[in-house]
């Protein structure tokens, strides 16, 4: 008799645990872990030159449970040396990285963020964010990606922020989730993992004030899990293969939002692993972000109660030793058609070797006519960004940036990496987003 009782009471809590669990558990296996070996190896192989990317290196390694010693401990130092080079002449995006990766996992290492007083630099930073919208229409000195990616380090680390901006700030109807109309899968994920943290944090709380934010929240939320599911492709791609990862961290921590059938995990994921180990996903800003989705870990895992995995500890990493680059034949050309738009339309043809990328034609036709096609570029973590062409400089305040395209459509690399073919035609314009 006690068993009819028990058995219907054991299957409603499944029914209320199964669909919220099933993504969480959407990981490689250990016998697939082999899988996870090109992303790594190209995310520990490449030369981190730029900015917050050891952090972020640091940041994924330590979220998925690699304590190779050595690897880390090099690491860390790079992240110090920037701290140091930089003077925390950071944007709020990168020092929140900063402190995500060395405070993850309660390694000793987290003493520089409270001898820093990197937190309350957060704090400072973020409110400065705040302050350039309201003198700039609405214009953050960033992006909402950094502002995010600050949110979530404050809201980890104990930082002050008020949950009442944060509520009114990251609606979803707010047009710094969109570039140029297009909805960024990247902002609204990111945006989701530090509204979650928020959540979790006013989950606690008690007052009138934190039960309306918790209800906006709440809904901001739901609509931005709705957008980012309206970008999921065919293949199981959310946005492009550089967004599919913090997606997926996104919809990991927000599994009640949304039903089983809405979103086949193992579909992304086996795209994923395609495509990173075919080369195609081969930047390391993007793998940093991919390696956790794969191990079913987010960003919101970095100072959970339990310390991050033991998962990959045993993985094998092999450190490579750059081989010389030898060129056995003299190169093929290629001629493309580069033009340089503003208000008019300047146009040039270039001849360039087999190959080259976007930056390549940028360089010869600047060597053709400096006044014309000159231009600058700024070294982030997914490589050479333009800042300005003809003198003309992109600034955030009013939105203009320098577009690239192809063939008139907006291209999903840049000028470091988008290789370019034989007949192409190229543009580089002048926009607002
Ligand atoms: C905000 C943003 C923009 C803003 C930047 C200005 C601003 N207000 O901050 C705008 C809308 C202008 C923009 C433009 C472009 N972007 Co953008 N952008 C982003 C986004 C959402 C956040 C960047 C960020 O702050 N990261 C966090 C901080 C801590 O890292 P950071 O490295 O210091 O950030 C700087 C760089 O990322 C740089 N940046 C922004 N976009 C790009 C693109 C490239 C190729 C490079 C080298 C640098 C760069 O701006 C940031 C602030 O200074 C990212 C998504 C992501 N996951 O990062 C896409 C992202 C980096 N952008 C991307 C692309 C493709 C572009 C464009 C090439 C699009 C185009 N067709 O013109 C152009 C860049 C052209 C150029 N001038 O060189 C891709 C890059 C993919 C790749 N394989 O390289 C991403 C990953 C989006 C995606 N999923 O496709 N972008």
């Amino acid at each position: 008799m006690q068993q009819s009782h028990h058995l219907p009471l054991e299957g409603l809590l499944l029914v209320f645990l199964i669909p919220s669990q099933l993504c969480t558990i959407c990981e490689v296996s250990k016998e697939n872990h082999f899988r996870l070996n090109p992303l790594l190896n190209t995310m520990i192989n490449s030369k981190y030159t730029s900015g917050s990317l050891p952090a972020s290196v640091l940041l994924s390694l330590r979220l998925v449970g690699i304590q190779n010693q050595n690897l880390t401990q090099k690491l860390f130092q790079q992240v110090r040396d920037y701290v140091e080079k930089t003077r925390l002449n950071l944007t709020s995006g990168n020092l929140a990285l900063v402190i995500l990766a060395v405070g993850a996992c309660y390694t000793p290492d987290e003493i520089f963020i409270y001898e820093n007083h990197l937190v309350s630099h957060l704090e400072d930073k973020f409110q400065a964010e705040m302050e350039n919208m309201v003198v700039h229409d609405g214009n953050p000195l960033t992006n909402y990606y950094q502002l995010s990616l600050g949110v979530l380090a404050l809201c980890l680390f104990n930082g002050k922020y008020s949950t009442t901006s944060i509520a009114e700030f990251f609606a979803p109807e707010n047009k710094n989730y969109y570039f140029g109309g297009q909805f960024s899968v990247d902002t609204g994920a990111m945006a989701v993992l530090a509204l979650t943290c928020v959540k979790r944090s006013l989950t606690k709380g008690q007052t009138k004030a934190d039960e309306e934010n918790l209800k906006s929240i709440e809904n901001h939320i739901q609509s931005l899990v709705k957008k980012i599911l309206s970008e999921k492709k065919e293949n199981g791609l959310i946005g492009n293969a550089f967004s599919t990862g913090v997606a997926m961290q996104a919809l990991f921590v927000s599994s009640n939002y949304y039903k089983e059938s809405e979103w086949n995990c193992q579909k992304t994921q086996d795209t994923i692993l395609k495509e990173t180990s075919q080369g195609a996903i081969n930047i390391p800003p993007a793998l940093v972000q991919i390696l956790p989705a794969l191990q079913g870990k987010t960003y919101l895992d970095v100072n959970k109660d339990v310390p991050c995995g033991h998962g990959l500890d045993n993985f094998s990493i092999s450190i490579q030793v750059p081989q010389p680059v030898t060129t056995p034949h003299s190169p093929s050309y290629i001629s493309v058609h580069y033009s340089l738009k503003i208000n008019e339309t300047y146009s040039t043809y270039i001849t360039i070797p087999n190959g080259s990328v976007f930056i390549d034609v940028m360089k010869a036709a600047q060597k053709k006519n400096e006044t014309l096609f000159g231009f600058t570029v700024k070294q982030s973590s997914w490589g050479p960004y333009i800042t300005s062409v003809q003198g003309i400089k992109a600034n955030n305040n009013d939105r203009t940036y320098w577009e690239l395209l192809s063939g008139g459509k907006p291209l999903s690399q840049g000028v470091g990496n988008y290789v370019v073919h034989n007949g192409e035609n190229l543009e580089i314009r002048w926009s607002k987003y």
